[in-house]
């Protein structure tokens, strides 16, 4: 597939409660980046810099971003919260934490109120949350919905080559 050009502006925020989250999240930057988009990768946490993440959630809109990934571990608010100051599509990634493996992450993540939704992937599913962002962004971006397609296909045919 010819090499397309990467989008000028980041369209994508990945946000995270810790520096000790960025390994983890790190594949969700390399995927937007096999897609040519560009992405915010920043850390902001819910409870440590409440009004930081609250203001970026309030301009991100206008900033130019169209689809946010939160990821957090332990009790993670830090999705919900975001998803309470945008009306962007919010992607909740859940952190594998070390006493509980991130099933206290899932459940603080996933339990969001009515009326305030948050999209939560698998823990520690930082590939596929950036996958369901280029989804969204594939509905707007005929070119990521052509890269999309190229994706899926490769995937299929790795699948039916793979030697057992
Ligand atoms: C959460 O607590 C973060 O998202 C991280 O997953 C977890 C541990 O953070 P650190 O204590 O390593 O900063 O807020």
């Amino acid at each position: 597939m010819a090499k397309k050009s990467t989008t000028e502006k980041a369209l994508v925020g990945i946000i995270m409660g810790s520096a000790s989250d960025a390994e983890t999240m790190n594949p969700a930057r390399e995927m937007l980046t096999e897609f040519n988009v560009r992405c915010e990768f920043l850390v902001l946490s819910a409870h440590r810099t409440p009004d930081e993440t609250l203001a970026y959630a309030a301009a991100a809109a206008g900033n130019g971003i169209e689809v946010i990934i939160a990821a957090a571990g332990g009790a993670a608010h830090l999705a919900g919260v975001i998803a309470a100051k945008t009306n962007l599509p919010v992607i909740g990634v859940p952190i594998k934490s070390k006493s509980l493996q991130g099933l206290d992450s899932l459940l603080s993540m996933v339990q969001m109120p009515k009326g305030v939704p948050v999209a939560t992937v698998a823990i520690d599913g930082a590939a596929n949350a950036a996958l369901l962002a280029l989804r969204i962004l594939a509905l707007k971006y005929p070119r990521i919905a052509e890269h999309y397609e190229h994706f899926r296909k490769e995937q299929h045919d790795a699948v039916l080559k793979a030697k057992v």
